[in-house]
């Protein structure tokens, strides 16, 4: 097993950021930095020949994990992973269709259902993954942070009830309606693991997690303070409270949950979020002592080299130059051009 002694980073501009602490300019990464838009992604992709496999393989998720940070100069390294990976530890497996996405051959809808799953132990069922972040951190020397992540609980829901990606994700909010006593508690068993899960991550390396609540916004306020705020609230709560986690900071990004910024703030994390729906100034009276993350436009990368330079330039503006991590407002899109990622990355570090 690789020697994963702390080692001090080169640049810990995002951990610093994440903190509070004072930077000296802004650090940006990007969501989904790491497994779309490259062509030396996709030569690792072919090499592996499936993304399950790429995902498994210790060697080469930690391979295409560094590829950003060597090719586009981000901030920080995001583990190469997928959301998903804690519904199929649960004993749920997922397949990834070509062009289609994730999809789960069988659901979870009824407590029978629920009584097939375990709780993930990290170790045992996704000890590929934790191996990818000890190589990472290996091939990473000190250079940037890693960061490692999951689903929030509510959104891993809405793919084990559904079974796939939907726009509305009726299915799962069905349940919430019809059998609030299943969602719970099957909502706790995802939480349970994630929290071992999470844990596992910053002992095998991870410096930051960050918790993707993709489809937060597609709950009603309430909803969201019924069925997903409390899950992250324990997941933070349970991180914060180890001993030899609690120093790690951690991110909750909620996309769409413009209503739940408040509460977010409230939470025992230290960043939050942001899509591109939520104005910065906005944010900061909502979310008084944390940093922000975010939140360009996806689409803005699709926009010229001195659109996306102006863009950039009011959002550093809107965010000032601290308490803020710059971001997409959501993942780079798959058919983003990498030379305008770079620009919108060096606008950000020339800023
Ligand atoms: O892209 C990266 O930086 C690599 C790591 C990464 C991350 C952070 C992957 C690899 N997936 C994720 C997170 C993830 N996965 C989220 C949360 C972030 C977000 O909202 O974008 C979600 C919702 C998923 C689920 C998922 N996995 C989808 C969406 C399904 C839907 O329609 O609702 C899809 C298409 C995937 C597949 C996937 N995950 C990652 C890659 C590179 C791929 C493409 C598969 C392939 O290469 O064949």
């Amino acid at each position: 097993m690789p020697d994963i002694c702390p080692m001090k980073l080169q640049n810990d501009l995002v951990l610093r950021a994440a903190r509070g602490e004072t930077v000296e300019r802004t650090p940006v990464w990007l969501m989904r930095q790491a497994g779309r838009i490259l062509a030396e992604y996709r030569a690792v992709r072919e090499k592996a020949g499936s993304f399950i496999k790429l995902a498994t393989t210790p060697e080469l998720a930690a391979e295409v994990t560094v590829q950003p940070v060597d090719l586009l100069g981000v901030d920080a390294a995001i583990i190469f992973s997928d959301i998903l990976v804690v519904p199929e530890a649960m004993g749920l497996p997922y397949e990834m269709i070509e062009q289609r996405g994730p999809v789960f051959p069988r659901t979870i809808r009824t407590m029978a259902d629920l009584d097939s799953l375990h709780i993930a132990d990290p170790e045992e069922h996704l000890g590929y993954v934790l191996e990818a972040l000890r190589i990472t951190k290996q091939l990473l020397a000190g250079r940037v942070p890693l960061l490692g992540f999951a689903g929030a609980p509510f959104t891993i829901f809405c793919y084990m009830t559904e079974g796939r990606g939907s726009k509305t994700f009726s299915v799962a909010k069905k349940l919430l309606y019809t059998d609030p006593t299943f969602a719970h508690a099957l909502l706790q068993r995802i939480t349970d693991s994630t929290i071992a899960y999470l844990k596992a991550q910053v002992g095998a390396g991870a410096d930051l997690v960050q918790l993707f609540d993709s489809w937060a916004g597609i709950l009603s306020p309430e909803q969201y303070n019924t069925f997903s705020l409390p899950y992250i609230r324990q997941i933070c709560d349970a991180l914060k409270a180890d001993p030899t986690v609690g120093h790690t900071p951690i991110t909750v990004f909620a996309k769409g949950a413009f209503f739940a910024r408040q509460a977010i703030g409230q939470l025992n994390c230290d960043v939050v979020g942001l899509d591109w729906n939520m104005d910065a100034a906005e944010s900061r009276l909502l979310v008084p002592n944390k940093t922000l993350q975010g939140n360009l436009d996806p689409c803005v990368l699709y926009a010229e080299p001195a659109q996306i330079r102006a863009e950039v330039a009011q959002m550093l503006a809107a965010f000032g130059p601290q308490r803020h991590i710059a971001n997409l407002g959501h993942g780079v899109y798959p058919d983003t051009n990498p030379d305008h990622v770079r620009v919108f990355i060096d606008a950000v570090k020339n800023a």
